[in-house]
């Protein structure tokens, strides 16, 4: 672990990992109940939820319970199971929509880092060769569409916007035109956070929904909920509302840099199963990283 976003990475883990078999030495000691029970309040205090955290514990009890086991065995073993619940849910985004172009529609609460991750994501795909277009769906506050055509131009894209306080859905629509006639690779559409109510929201993302499905059935292809790790628990809430206001296909994890509560990434997992795509772990360009649940499970654990 020696680059900066990984070690940027530690710094968000810290908490669990510290705590971990705290009671432990380098001296072989025997996996009793006590230090499984420690084990269990490390976890749920590091946000990976109470049902991550007994079946962690239960696995632990069940490979090792009365076996000599060193700290840092202890740790090794925990990032183990982390990694078994992790595994299943690692899953990139990757672009395979035919026709193109693939709709990627960004959605989440407000500041949880929607359009700094819209803007690494075309970053991303540009990298990779893909024609990116971007639509400024969230017309809500006039700002939102100066900083998302400021990262268009950053990633070197196109960006549909329209007027402040304008339709979202008329903008969208214009963009997958566009993005038809030209023959791009990926939409990506951003969407404001910051609506009245649930109600609003659940209409305005129905909305888009379905001027997305007229002029491409398939469309949306994705529906990415952007989650802030600092929310710990309070993410998981997030997960229900927006499955039921817009029918959620996957998870990007945004300030995993620095923050205590990243833990929460795992109780997600073992809760939600969806498919998580990357992880944010700074506010530039390049800071979107490919979720890799080994790496994640060791940070966690405090091994890697
Ligand atoms: N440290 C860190 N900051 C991030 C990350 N992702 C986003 N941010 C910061 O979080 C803040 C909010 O990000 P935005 O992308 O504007 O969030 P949003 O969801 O579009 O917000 P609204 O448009 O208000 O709904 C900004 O200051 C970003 O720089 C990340 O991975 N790490
Ligand atoms: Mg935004």
């Amino acid at each position: 672990m020696s680059t900066s976003w990984s070690d940027r990475l530690l710094g968000g883990f810290r908490k669990t990992s510290e705590r971990l078999g705290a009671n432990l030495t380098g001296v072989a000691t025997r996996l009793d109940e006590a230090t499984l029970d420690d084990v269990e309040d490390a976890l749920i205090i590091s946000d990976l939820g109470p049902a991550a955290a007994a079946r962690i514990r239960a696995k632990l009890k069940e490979k090792s319970f009365g076996l000599e086991i060193t700290q840092r065995e202890l740790k090794e073993a925990v990032a183990e199971e982390i990694a078994e619940i992790l595994r299943p849910v690692a899953k990139p985004l990757e672009i395979t929509a035919f026709p193109r172009p693939q709709v990627i529609l960004v959605i989440g609460v407000n500041g949880s880092g929607k359009t700094t991750t819209i803007a690494k994501l075309a970053h991303l795909f540009t990298e990779d060769d893909y024609g990116v277009l971007l639509a400024a769906g969230d017309t809500f506050r006039a700002a939102a569409i100066g900083q998302l055509a400021t990262w268009a131009e950053r990633a070197g894209v196109d960006l549909v916007r329209g007027p402040e306080g304008g339709d979202p859905a008329s903008i969208v629509f214009d963009a997958v035109k566009q993005a038809t006639d030209t023959g791009i690779d990926a939409l990506v559409v951003d969407t404001a956070g910051r609506l009245q109510n649930k109600k609003e929201l659940m209409e305005e993302l129905a909305k888009i929904r379905r001027v997305l499905g007229r002029l491409n059935e398939e469309a949306p292809h994705d529906v990415v909920l952007v989650l802030d790790a600092t929310n710990g628990q309070n993410a998981l809430s997030q997960i229900d509302v927006f499955q039921e206001v817009a029918g959620v296909t996957g998870l990007i994890m945004t300030k995993l840099d620095g923050t205590a509560r990243g833990g929460v990434l795992v109780a997600a997992a073992e809760q939600y199963g969806l498919p998580i795509h990357a992880i944010g772990v700074g506010e530039k360009m390049e800071d979107l990283r490919p979720f890799d649940p080994d790496l994640v499970a060791r940070v966690i654990a405090g091994v890697a």
